[in-house]
């Protein structure tokens, strides 16, 4: 409700200069964003500070004003986050609605478990762009404090970065716009891929009224099968194989499955379309097996046992006590042991060396 109050508050201004020609002097600077509390973040309680300034143009990038502010309503949530605003009339800004402001905001989402404070890209495009780093600003992508050394959860720790940080985010950038330049955003947009992605069906749901249109690029959703079928790849190679099975000898398995099952989507094209529909066996597979070791195979990359049985289960995906399919469909599995990832950061996550 606090927030909600906050935006009609602001709704009071609108109409008011935005747009029209003569009246720029009574509205904020840039630095004054953050030091009248007209403006909404000074004086607000759960602000914990605020700061604006104009970014000189650097290379490529426009010049803007970039808002800093750390939010928190408690003293284990510091949420930060950035709103860059293409500078308003007042503060010399030109070609856009007002200034050179496009008159829409985007909020840009992150990647893995770290935030984006970088809005230099919806900025140069003329939009107020906005970022957190939802309530961490620790090690970029480090997910280790959402659990506390104790096993207990660290429910500060994932709301803020699963809803607080984008929430406040949106909200934010929307009401510094129309303080800066004297009227509401025509249309609020938010740009995420991956766990931006997630963020942007976070917001659809709790925060849909405040958006026009929702970029949700690759979602990183459903975490319990997504993660389990991340991970079981690693799992599956450390428990059959002691470790990590060799990049050259996965890509070795994945030529003769490619080959046994590449026509059956009508196209020889190196590419299976549905592998759900794939059933090649490395394990059965005496062409993919080396001669020393039963098989038939004298390639360099040629399997063990082990090695055929795990790519087979890396395939099929993580199962459940009765056998039945409990991760992403199709695997992630299958995605993961065709990528480097499976030899290097998730590995790495779970102790393969
Ligand atoms: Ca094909």
């Amino acid at each position: 409700m606090r927030n909600v109050a906050y935006l009609i508050v602001s709704g009071a201004m609108l109409g008011s200069a935005f747009l029209v020609p003569g009246t720029a002097a009574a509205l904020p600077s840039c630095t004054a964003l953050a030091t009248d509390p007209a403006n909404g973040l000074a004086g607000n309680p759960f602000v914990k500070s605020a700061s604006g300034v104009i970014i000189p143009p650097a290379g490529a990038n426009a010049s803007y004003c970039q808002v800093n502010i750390l939010y928190g309503e408690n003293p284990n949530q510091n949420i930060n986050i950035r709103v860059g605003l293409p500078l308003s009339g007042l503060d010399g800004g030109t070609g856009g609605l007002q200034g050179a402001w496009n008159g829409r905001t985007q909020g840009v989402g992150g990647g893995g478990c770290s935030g984006n404070l970088t809005v230099t890209a919806p900025v140069n495009a003329r939009y107020v762009g906005s970022g957190t780093d939802g309530g961490h600003s620790g090690a970029a992508n480090n997910c280790e404090p959402a659990v506390n050394l104790d096993g207990t959860y660290n429910v500060q720790y994932i709301q803020d970065w699963s809803r607080n940080g984008i929430k406040q985010e949106i909200l934010f950038s929307k009401a510094l716009a129309e303080a800066y330049y004297g009227g509401p955003p025509l249309y609020n947009y938010w740009n995420g891929c991956s766990t931006g992605g997630r963020q942007g069906y976070l917001l659809a749901q709790e925060l849909g009224n405040e958006l026009d249109g929702i970029l949700a690029s690759a979602p990183a959703i459903y975490w319990t099968r997504f993660q389990t079928a991340q991970m079981w790849g690693q799992i599956v190679m450390k428990d059959l194989t002691g470790g990590v099975i060799p990049t050259a000898k996965q890509n070795f398995a994945t030529s003769k499955a490619t080959a046994a099952c590449d026509a059956l989507d009508g196209v020889t094209d190196g590419i299976i379309d549905d592998p759900r529909a794939c059933t090649y066996s490395a394990a059965h597979d005496s062409t993919a097996i080396c001669s020393a070791n039963g098989g038939t195979s004298a390639d360099p990359n040629c399997l063990t046992p082990a090695q055929a049985q795990a790519m087979d289960k890396i395939w099929d995906g993580p199962r459940n006590a009765s056998a039945r399919p409990c991760g992403t469909v199709p695997p992630l599995s299958h995605w993961v042991s065709r990528n480097s990832i499976g030899t290097s950061t998730i590995a790495t996550s779970i102790g393969i060396r």
